[in-house]
């Protein structure tokens, strides 16, 4: 198969309460890869719509987002940071999508299911067809690398399928036009490390979630100290001391998730958590975890807090990435156009 250039592309709903969830499973890796590769980070705003939305809370939560990237550590100069809706071509190529993806394809999708829940006939066509709507977010650049948590991986699949596809019912206008034997790129996800599925504080079977009831389920990047201390004391365990193995939190999901979420704030591994903390009860290791989340949260909270009040600034970011971003995928969308056999 043709060999493409390497590039990043990642996307984050704007659907208020961002959490260590997020950060651990998606903005960290954003931090990470920009050292290596070229990067396009996205608000994913025209998926946030796929559940209902107060107009006046998508905005606030379309800054929060971007806030986060930046007081994470994303350069916004180095690389581009946007908000989806600025550029057309998102809905465009996934328009394109839903004529290659099969119904049978999205009908296996876990997360629609979840969303759409009992009352499936009342969910949006935009939440059932979320899946060509990221393909197209991740295509329209040829992105070949995509960090984000393991909710996203049957997503990730999809996206494949989608390019596979369409390179197969395409091949010879792909080849025609210059393009060699495939025009998109089949993008790997990138799932690694030791909190790619942080779970609820409550029930350590629960994915953590912007949408749990529960304020307590999860830590946001916006709780401040007293916050995070008294979140982290309250979170459910179990009443055994912790493990010196890792084989150890077999058939214990609690514990599992403190000990991976302390091994990724600490950049390290769970082994090495519990060689520290193996045969202590979970009030010391609490107390460790919360000194540890504190430092390194809190800046992160405050420095989003400092940016959100600078709404022009933020704003101007995204307005510039977008600019960017569009002059890469108005190229690939004419590119499309011309294989499927517009006139344009
Ligand atoms: N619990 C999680 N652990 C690790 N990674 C996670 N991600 C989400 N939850 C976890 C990753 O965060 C990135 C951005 O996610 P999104 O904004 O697309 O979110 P989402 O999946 O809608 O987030 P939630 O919290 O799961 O929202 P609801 O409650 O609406 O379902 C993605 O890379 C995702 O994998």
């Amino acid at each position: 198969m043709a060999q493409f250039p390497q590039l990043v592309f990642s996307g984050v709903q704007p659907t208020g309460n961002f959490h260590l969830g997020n950060y651990l499973g998606a903005l960290v890796k954003f931090v990470d890869l920009q050292r290596s590769f070229d990067c396009v980070y996205c608000v994913v705003d025209l998926h946030a719509i796929t559940m209902p939305q107060d107009p006046v809370e998508l905005t606030k939560n379309i800054r929060e987002v971007t806030a986060a990237f930046i007081a994470s550590g994303v350069d916004v100069k180095k690389n581009i940071v946007f908000n989806q809706s600025q550029v057309a071509e998102h809905a465009e190529l996934a328009w394109v999508f839903n004529c290659v993806a099969r119904i049978g394809w999205l009908n296996r999708m876990t997360q629609f299911k979840e969303k759409a829940g009992k009352d499936r006939e009342n969910a949006s066509v935009g939440l059932y067809a979320y899946p060509t709507l990221m393909a197209a977010d991740i295509l329209v650049y040829r992105a070949t690398h995509v960090p984000v948590g393991e909710d996203q991986k049957q997503h990730l699949e999809l996206t494949r399928d989608v390019a596979q596809k369409f390179n197969n019912d395409f091949s010879g206008s792909i080849a025609a036009r210059g393009h060699g034997d495939a025009f998109f790129p089949l993008p790997e996800p990138v799932i690694q490390g030791p909190a790619t599925r942080v779970m609820s504080l409550r029930d350590g079977s629960k994915k953590m979630s912007k949408s749990d009831a529960s304020d307590y389920s999860r830590i946001n990047l916006s709780d401040d100290a007293d916050q995070i201390a008294q979140k982290f004391r309250k979170a459910k365990t179990d009443p055994d001391a912790l493990p010196s193995e890792v084989a150890g939190l077999a058939g214990r999901p609690e514990a599992d998730n403190l000990v991976g979420v302390f091994a990724a704030l600490n950049e390290t591994t769970k082994e090495a958590v519990l060689r520290d903390f193996g045969g202590q009860n979970f009030s010391a290791f609490k107390a460790a975890l919360i000194d540890l989340a504190v430092a390194r949260l809190g800046p992160v909270g405050a420095e989003m807090k400092r940016l959100q009040a600078d709404a022009a600034y933020i704003d101007g970011v995204l307005r510039d990435g977008a600019q960017r971003a569009s002059a890469i995928a108005r190229a690939n969308m004419a590119a499309v156009k011309d294989i499927l056999g517009f006139i344009r």
